[in-house]
């Protein structure tokens, strides 16, 4: 008899599998092929088809569809991404952010929220102003509890994924939402001397009536690798489409070097934040030099 389960976590080549009350270590059928976009076949997040062995162990035996799946960090069935990051240790920088943002889009999740950890380093308590026309800004401190409330309002249901660079505290938000997770906390300074991450598997986590996902950081991620190039990089700055109608080259172009470009008039005006165009411009040669 089969059983329908999400898999909460991918640990020791076992899918843990969440099906009823129970948690039940699974292994992948032979034939679920490889998923080429992603890596693997089967997700954290996936509903699952299982069937039993007598060990107490599973079999996965198929994937239900997906709703959508985050690139990087994989995790499927996401209803918001919440991109942590920190005002300090380690430094914000805007390329890393909309390196972040431009996954998320890509990914076409149903919300996406940038949090600012480490308010309580501020000396601009309005940290990130610029962006808040384009997204949700959450100012909070996992130390102080500040903004922590306000997280916790939006986490009440649906799967939420936790995804920032390593270090800007997305454990430590997490041990403050719930107190009793407890979850691997590590020093700043130890993640940049040896590149250790201290979070190391996703893993969603249940919390009111949903998830949370702790996510390990990364920063190095290949653009094209998540389906990105030179066409379609713009469609992942919403707050370019409404310019790119007054291109003259409506379809063909990339608003880097084109005469009359909507967009770059837009930057010149000031009605783009010139740090997005220019991140802009840096992942466009990125994708364009992985491509060809
Ligand atoms: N000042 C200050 N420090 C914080 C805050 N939140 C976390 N930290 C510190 O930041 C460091 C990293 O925290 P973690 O929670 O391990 O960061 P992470 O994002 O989970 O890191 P990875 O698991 O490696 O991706 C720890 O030393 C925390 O004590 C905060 O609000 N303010
Ligand atoms: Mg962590
Ligand atoms: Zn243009």
């Amino acid at each position: 008899m089969k059983e329908i389960g999400r898999v909460i976590k991918f640990y020791n080549s076992f899918f843990f599998v969440k099906a009823g009350n129970e948690v039940i270590p699974c292994k992948l059928r032979g034939l679920l092929k490889r998923d080429k976009k992603i890596g693997s076949a089967v997700n954290v997040g996936d509903f699952v088809e299982i069937s039993r062995l007598k060990d107490k162990s599973g079999v996965i035996e198929g994937v239900q569809l997906r709703r959508n799946i985050l690139i990087r960090p994989p995790v499927a069935n996401v209803d918001r991404v919440i991109l942590t990051f920190a005002v300090d240790a380690p430094k914000l920088h805007p390329l890393l952010l909309n390196r972040f943002l431009v996954l998320a889009e890509k990914s076409e999740l149903p919300e996406i929220i940038i949090c600012v950890n480490k308010i309580d380093l501020a000396e601009d308590k309005n940290f990130l102003a610029e962006y808040e026309p384009l997204y949700k800004i959450l100012r909070v401190s996992a130390m102080t509890g500040e903004g922590v409330d306000e997280l916790k309002k939006i986490l009440s249901e649906g799967v939420t994924v936790f995804a920032g660079p390593s270090g800007v505290g997305k454990s430590s938000l997490l041990n403050a939402i719930d107190k009793n997770l407890k979850l691997k906390v590590g020093k700043v300074s130890e993640k940049i001397l040896r590149g250790k991450h201290t979070t190391r598997v996703s893993e969603l986590i249940e919390f009111g009536g949903g998830f949370l996902v702790d996510t390990p950081g990364f920063s190095a991620v290949d653009l094209s690798e998540a389906g990105l190039d030179k066409k379609n990089l713009w469609h992942c700055f919403k707050e370019f489409a409404q310019f790119a109608e007054s291109c003259k080259f409506l379809n063909g172009c990339s608003h880097s070097h084109e005469p009359d470009c909507g967009v770059k008039a837009a930057v010149e005006r000031g009605e783009i934040l010139r740090e997005r165009y220019e991140s802009y411009l840096t992942l466009l040669e990125e994708v364009t030099s992985e491509k060809f």
